[in-house]
């Protein structure tokens, strides 16, 4: 038995008696969470601070993001360490099952796709040793919790992670700084949050600011009786990092979201411009030697005009300061969509920031006599991308054709000024925890075809091919009925609904967006829940459509898609004509944790945004690493995902880019609804009161087929793809019946993931952007 085990298992026994006064056996989860954490984190302490040392004298980088979804951390943690089986055994023992921690909520610091994105970069980095360490925001209220209600709405909960207390990170107090703003001071103090490599010793750093004020009590309004102003300078402190947005893909003007931003900038340029000066001494023009920076997405964009006002500060020109900039800063596009590019109106930055807009000025004015044309400001509004693509080393896309169409499209004139610049990197996703822990059995199953080590060289993987056989196609669809079995335990848990797992599990999980056209799938369902009942769908295979996602709380639009998938699932799932061939399930609060169980139980993954829209999307991965065949359209990474494994084994449909490019000038989606009576009877339904309707869906069946002052009908090209969508869904179902061949599909998938793994990603960061190599131990 290993020793760093015994050492946990007492050391967290310790911490249970002296902080709550229990034993093992009488500790809650949260109690025996907290202590397990601490007994983890003195485990690690040495190889931590090792890690830091030995990275000193080298070029690193750093990811600024405001968002983090690191998910729940016991188990990945544990797993990393190689110790998660090991310490279940040794608590088993003890007659305590580790699987208590599941009531454990998940650390929620990011919304989706790129929050999420950044979370496994962190542990790609850490494991394979690049010297990358991470700055975001620790926010008192991660995303919100979800659940519906009666009548199928989304009802927001705040999630107040920390309640009871956050063991993975220290607050290091002595390494606060300030940040200014024109009427008060703030204190960023940071918090360190250990990022477990698997397989090495080495742990990298996730640091979180929280702000707090100066003085927390104005003694004086206290005295005066003034209770409520005696708090005011810490409220408005606290404020900053109160909240995550839960905007993905809307920009929002917000001043508080300002103050957030400057507040990751400011506080982490600070922060190491201090630690430049411990290691390098006090030349600041050689700043990018060491140090590089990339901007997940423009929100940590302030950092360009925070530096250079920095080394302005410490004596440096404004010229040279910018080339310093320039040199260090890289930036990540993830979107291609017009709505979700910052651009802030100057007034109010500058009632914010006054500092940092003369400075963008400064930049707008250089780039305007250098480049006419070209801008930064307009119309009195900064453009963050713009900013982040001048004053940077380069610009990448998250997948080929995202990257594709960001200079062909939306960054055309500045492809055409900095040609050099523009780069793709596909995104990618982290084994461990995609695969390792998510889906142990599977996992072992390609040990015992591959050998060990895929899951740090996913390359290895690629050995599976060889050996698809019926055998191996057996072995797999025992897994894969295994992980519906413990799906269904957790739905039953959670939502109350009984399913069964010889059913087909068609999964769309992701973020509720019209884009990504959640409502086209459901349309689908209820298509074919009509024709089950006319009989006109004979050998349909019992299927079992899951959504998960969260709306923006204020996305009118997309709370009605939720609330009309729900009333269909409602109507589905209690008609007994089609109880043995249909259920429809929309699970509540889906988050990495839920996310963790219902991928390894897919067998279909809807990515079905129409082509163009999605930049890369993540879920296409670990469903595809987990066996699950893509029925998607050729968007974001779905086209390499195609490639890699093959086109025969997708189901792949719908409009191409050009396609979609070619006709949507003279496309009117009514055309469809009129000469399409299974679409016209499924879109009704909105309306015409077969599920319990109102304004709102009503406005959603009008954007479809009429439009409205902003959009033509049908932005999203739902009626467009409906038709060959439907098809290849049937089709899919129909070969879901020769169970061999489809598994074949499945293991081709799996076989063909390697690509995938940000591990792959993190090393052409480091490589063709960052320009540094792992650390040598
Ligand atoms: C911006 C300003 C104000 C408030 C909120 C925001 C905001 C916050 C989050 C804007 C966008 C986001 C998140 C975007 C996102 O998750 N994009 C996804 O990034 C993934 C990783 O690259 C891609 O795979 C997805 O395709 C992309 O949608």
């Amino acid at each position: 038995m290993n020793n760093n085990c015994l050492n946990i298992l007492k050391w967290t026994e310790a911490q249970l008696k002296y902080t709550y006064d229990v034993s093992l056996q009488q500790a809650t989860p949260q109690e025996l969470h907290e202590a397990l954490g601490q007994a983890v984190m003195m485990a690690i302490s040495d190889d931590w601070s090792r890690s830091k040392k030995t990275r000193m004298p080298n070029r690193k980088a750093y990811y600024f993001s405001a968002e983090y979804l690191i998910g729940r951390l016991v188990y990945s943690n544990l797993f990393n360490l190689g110790i998660l089986d090991e310490m279940k055994e040794l608590f088993a023992q003890r007659g305590v099952d580790l699987a208590i921690l599941e009531d454990i909520e998940d650390d929620a610091l990011g919304n989706g796709g790129l929050g999420r994105l950044a979370a496994c970069f962190l542990d790609s980095a850490a494991s394979t040793n690049i010297p990358l360490s991470g700055y975001g925001l620790r926010y008192k209220f991660g995303l919100f919790k979800q659940s519906f209600d009666a009548e199928g709405n989304q009802v927001e909960n705040a999630d107040d992670w920390t309640k009871f207390g956050d063991p993975w990170s220290f607050r290091r107090y002595n390494h606060t700084v300030k940040v200014k703003f024109p009427d008060h001071t703030v204190l960023a103090v940071p918090y360190d949050v250990p990022i477990i490599g698997y397989d090495t010793s080495n742990v990298g750093t996730l640091r979180l600011w929280q702000c707090e004020a100066e003085e927390e009590l104005d003694f004086n309004a206290f005295n005066n009786q003034d209770y409520l102003r005696a708090l005011d300078a810490k409220n408005k402190a606290e404020d900053i990092t109160r909240v995550l947005y839960p905007n993905d893909s809307t920009w929002e003007g917000k001043r508080l979201r300002i103050k957030q931003q400057y507040v990751l900038s400011s506080a982490s340029l600070q922060d190491m411009l201090r630690t430049f000066k411990i290691a390098h001494g006090n030349d600041l023009s050689r700043f990018a030697e060491f140090y590089a920076v990339q901007l997940n997405d423009t929100h940590p964009a302030m950092s360009i005009p925070e530096l250079i006002r920095l080394l302005m500060a410490e004596g440096m020109s404004f010229d040279d300061a910018f080339n310093v900039a320039q040199k260090t800063f890289s930036y990540t596009n993830h979107t291609v969509m017009g709505e979700a590019l910052e651009k802030w109106p100057l007034d109010l930055m500058r009632s914010v920031v006054p500092e940092i807009v003369d400075i963008i000025c400064r930049i707008d004015e250089k780039l305007k006599w250098e480049h006419p044309g070209l801008f930064i400001v307009k119309d009195n509004t900064a453009h963050m991308a713009n900013l982040s693509i001048y004053v940077g080393s380069y610009i990448n896309g998250v997948a080929e054709i995202h990257s594709q169409i960001l200079k062909d499209d939306c960054f055309k004139d500045w492809y055409y000024a900095f040609p050099e610049r523009f780069q793709n990197k596909t995104n990618g996703i982290t084994p461990r925890r995609w695969l390792g822990l998510c889906n142990p059995e599977l996992t072992e199953m390609i040990r015992q075809h591959v050998g060990t080590g895929f899951l740090k060289n996913l390359e290895l993987i690629g050995g599976l091919k060889d050996q698809i056989n019926n055998g191996t196609i057996v072995e797999f669809n025992a897994v894969k009925r295994k992980k519906k079995e413990q799906l269904c335990a957790v739905i039953a848990k959670h939502e109350g609904v009984m399913l069964n797992p010889d059913f087909i599990f068609d999964v769309q999980v992701k973020r509720l967006h019209e884009y990504k056209r959640q409502l086209m799938n459901i349309l689908s369902i209820v298509d074919i829940y009509f024709r089950l009942k006319e009989g006109r769908l004979p050998d349909f295979h019992p299927t079992v459509y899951l959504f998960g996602a969260k709306s923006a709380p204020g996305y009118a639009r997309a709370k009605a898609i939720i609330r009309y998938i729900n009333r269909v699932a409602k109507m589905i799932n209690n008609d007994p004509a089609v109880a043995d061939k249909l259920k429809v399930v929309f699970v509540q609060n889906y988050n990495c944790s839920y996310a963790e169980h219902i991928i390894p139980a897919a067998d279909i993954s809807e990515q079905i945004s129409p082509a163009g829209t999605e930049a890369s999307g993540t879920g296409n991965m670990k469903l595809m690493l987990n066996g699950a065949v893509t029925l998607g359209t050729l968007d974001g990474a779905n086209v390499e995902i195609a490639q890699e494994a093959g086109k025969e084994n997708e189901y792949i449909f719908g409009h191409t880019v050009e396609q979609i490019n070619a006709v949507k000038d003279t496309y009117r989606s009514r055309d469809i609804y009129d000469s399409n009576p299974d679409l016209r009877r499924a879109i009704n339904t909105l309306v015409d009161g077969t599920v319990p309707t109102d304004d709102a869906q009503r406005e959603l069946f009008h954007a479809l087929l009429d439009g409205t002052s902003w959009h033509k009908a049908d932005h999203y090209f739902v009626l467009l793809d409906y038709a060959s969508y439907l098809d290849a869904k049937l089709q899919a179902n129909r070969d879901y019946a020769d169970r061999l061949a489809f598994g074949r599909k499945c293991l081709m998938n799996v076989a063909s993931a390697a690509k995938f793994s940000s591990d792959r990603t993190i090393r052409q960061y480091a490589e063709e952007i960052w320009h540094i190599t792992p650390t040598q131990y």
